[in-house]
């Protein structure tokens, strides 16, 4: 498993059920979304039930004892393709390699994964039209632990200039994660845009700001999971939110999913 920077969690909780299931006294508060916990207790796992933490929080650890050998595959449900392997060995066998051999590789694939992804950062601020802002910066790369998402939780002008009447683009460059381009009040529901939202005839959403107080919210903006054999295929998916400005001033916007690592950015529009 990898650390990386701007690293989030949406808001979207779907996990809690199994912890429950396996200490219903201690864990029965945890249903409700985004209660985070001070302690865990050791659990044990053998491949035939699920082992579950709810969101687990900066420092907080999470313990499991494998009574059996195997290889089991673990993975965190709020990030696809964030996925290990633990190969668990049967006493008598000797370990290819000790753990520090694994963190070396581990930290060696991370460095790799983050410089690759710093030269696309550079890239994506050049050759940009002014109205033209990209909107997360997202990879999924393979390793020999498996496959991993790296995601730049940043929108990559945040700050841009505009005239009266102009029409100015977010695009999400990201495979994996999904953003929003929110202006105002973030609705409850934050999947869907809000009422304001037309679609343009290329399937890009579409909306009109006519006063620095007006809301608007895009909904997600993500593209469409990959197609694979023997699956049905995915529906289109939207990665391109346009918003107009039809009056001077200045609109800051977040993403709402990510607002609070900083992905935020303004427009300021110009007579
Ligand atoms: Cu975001």
């Amino acid at each position: 498993m990898l650390s990386l920077p701007y690293r989030t969690i949406p808001p979207l909780a779907k996990s809690g059920v199994a912890v429950e299931k396996l200490l219903p006294a201690k864990f029965t508060k945890i249903k409700s979304r985004w209660k985070p916990y001070k302690r865990l207790s050791l659990f044990f796992f053998d491949g035939s039930t699920c082992v579950s933490t709810p969101p687990l929080m900066k420092d907080q650890t999470f313990t499991v004892i494998f009574p059996v050998a195997g290889n089991f595959k673990l993975s965190c449900l709020f990030h696809e393709n964030m996925e290990g392997t633990v190969h668990v060995l049967d006493m008598s066998q000797k370990l290819p390699h000790d753990q520090a051999y694994y963190d070396n590789h581990a930290k060696s694939d991370g460095r790799t994964m983050l410089q690759d992804m710093l030269e696309d950062m550079d890239k994506s601020g050049k050759h940009q039209a002014h109205n033209a802002v990209t909107a997360g910066l997202g990879e999924v790369v393979a390793t020999g632990g498996g496959t991993h998402t790296l995601s730049v939780m940043r929108f990559m002008q945040d700050k841009i200039t505009v005239h009266k009447g102009d029409t100015v683009e977010w695009t999400s460059a990201d495979a994996i994660t999904p953003h929003t381009i929110t202006f105002g009040v973030a609705p409850l529901d934050l999947f869907d845009p809000s009422p304001n939202v037309t679609v343009d005839p290329d399937g890009a959403r579409h909306g009109v700001l006519n006063s620095t107080s007006d809301s608007i919210h895009s909904g997600f903006i993500q593209a469409a999971p990959q197609d694979r054999i023997g699956l049905a295929q995915s529906p289109l998916g939207v990665t391109r939110f346009r918003v107009t400005f039809s009056k001077t001033g200045v609109y800051p916007f977040i993403c709402a999913l990510h607002d609070g690592l900083g992905m935020t950015g303004t427009v300021t529009v110009l007579p």
